[in-house]
């Protein structure tokens, strides 16, 4: 009867372990100012992700991500100076094109790309 009792006290004390060997997000960190967008990484790995934009710059900025050849936009909003925004998505496998969408800040060298493998 105990050796029952162990043994399922061992099947649920397994599950969390599990549940931990799934890989955790992929993070990416992308530090903007006038004008640029500098990548912590240039690729990181395909599925959950989680992205962050840190305004190191004097002036407002946000971030829209987009894959080639993908229709949907990822948005982090507007952050302010000294502010991080972040987002969580799950990204597909592709080479994504990052950039600020305020006023001509794109234009201006806001824009990077990223590797999803
Ligand atoms: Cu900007």
């Amino acid at each position: 009867m105990r050796r029952v009792a162990i043994a399922t006290v061992l099947a649920v004390a397994l599950v969390p372990i599990a549940t931990a060997a799934s890989p955790p997000p992929a993070r990416l960190q992308v530090s903007a100012d006038e004008f640029r967008l500098a990548l912590s990484r240039a690729s990181i790995r395909k599925g959950p992700a989680i992205v962050e934009l840190v305004n190191y710059g004097e002036d407002d900025h946000d971030l829209a991500l987009r894959r080639s050849g993908g229709t949907r936009t990822y948005r982090i909003g507007v952050v302010e100076p000294g502010r991080t925004g972040s987002l969580e998505a799950r990204l597909l496998a592709g080479r994504f094109t990052l950039w600020c969408t305020l006023a001509d800040h794109r234009a201006r060298g806001m824009r990077a790309t990223l590797n999803v493998r």
